[in-house]
């Protein structure tokens, strides 16, 4: 028997809860939201569209943390999505004192669980759910690099005219303007695409890729993208109830992988049933280091301000060394 639940029932809380269904990739499903009537709401919606689809899941809406214990993962969203003109760093304030309330509730509630974090600004978020939650940096991972390889292999794939799944690519670094695209370990069926498009032509991707959720978020006036972030996710769950041991680019805290120490940055991770298993430490090119290491320093950043404001003093975990050795 398998449980899920999802802190946030809003866009990406929803659609997600329904994707698990549809696919049923749990026995149950809780959807948990301080606005306790959308999550109630959303869980009936979905429930009531099983009989059609023919899946077998209980849903279920609250606003009581007592509801999430036994939770095999839990998803958190809780937040405010960004406005147009806003970047997600922009989120920062109100955010964290979110995530703070949701690592707590987690962290008394269900300490067991395996914590897949979305919400922005994504990788100090998942390091501030990890330091007031405590539990295993295995067990806490932020979802980011998925859907931005998604929006990369999606663009190349419009301009080279190939069908999307024949591409494989990777977006590593934070979930912000500075990610870092991989173009030299991009292929469409194993032809790299530098023997396809010239490098003007992959630069315009990229760009398009790194301002991929900002052309949403203004197409749509109020709030941001979730069909694609919430397929994103649920890759995630799936590989961690599944044990399938997939390789995906995640956010997690580096423990000298890179050259980086208690920090978080996306990069490739084998995921399963231990979570966030193994970081995978591909040899980078040099200009592939430098915007790595300029994508974690913007992240470092903030992560700074929040130390020397003392936002972290009363956790148990206080330890941080973002390092490079370059
Ligand atoms: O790639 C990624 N990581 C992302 C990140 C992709 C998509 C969305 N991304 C971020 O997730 C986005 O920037 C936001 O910070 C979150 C949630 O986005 P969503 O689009 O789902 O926002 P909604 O629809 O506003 O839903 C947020 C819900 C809403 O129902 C609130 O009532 C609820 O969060 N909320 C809370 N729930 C529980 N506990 C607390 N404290 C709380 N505060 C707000």
């Amino acid at each position: 028997m398998k449980k899920i639940s999802l802190i946030g029932a809003g866009q990406t809380g929803g659609t997600l809860a329904h994707l698990i269904g549809i696919k049923e990739l749990a026995n149950e499903v809780v959807l948990f939201d301080v606005a306790s009537g959308i999550a109630k709401g959303k869980a009936l919606d979905i429930a009531q569209s099983s009989s059609v689809d023919g899946f077998d899941v209980k849903f279920s809406g609250t606003d009581n943390y007592e509801d999430i214990k036994n939770s095999d993962v839990i998803i958190v969203t809780a937040g405010v999505p960004r406005k147009p003109g806003m970047s997600r760093d922009d989120l920062l304030g109100i955010n964290l004192k979110i995530i703070k309330q949701v690592a707590e509730g987690i962290k008394q509630h269900a300490p067991n669980a395996f914590v897949i974090c979305i919400t922005n600004p994504l990788d100090v978020m998942v390091m501030a759910f990890q330091k007031y939650s405590n539990l295993p940096s295995n067990k806490v991972v932020g979802m980011a690099g998925i859907l931005d390889s998604s929006r990369f292999k999606l663009f190349l794939s419009l301009e080279l005219n190939v069908p999307v799944k024949e591409i494989e690519a990777m977006v590593m670094g934070g979930h912000g303007d500075t990610m870092v695209p991989l173009p030299k370990f991009t292929t469409v069926a194993g032809v790299p695409i530098e023997d396809l498009l010239d490098s003007e032509e992959i630069g315009e991707i990229v760009k398009k890729t790194r301002n991929g959720g900002a052309e949403i978020v203004n197409l749509l006036g109020d709030g941001s993208a979730y069909y694609a972030p919430a397929k994103s996710t649920a890759v995630m769950v799936d590989a961690i109830l599944k044990d399938t041991n997939q390789i995906h680019s995640c956010a997690v805290m580096l423990k000298g992988e890179y050259g980086y120490s208690d920090m978080v940055s996306g990069v490739p991770v084998m995921i399963g049933a231990g979570g966030a298993q193994q970081v995978i430490e591909m040899t980078l090119k040099q200009l592939q280091k430098t915007r790595f290491k300029n994508s974690v320093a913007s992240v470092s950043e903030m992560v700074n301000i929040l130390y020397a404001n003392g936002f972290f003093d009363d956790c148990e975990n206080k330890t941080y060394g973002p390092s490079n050795e370059e």
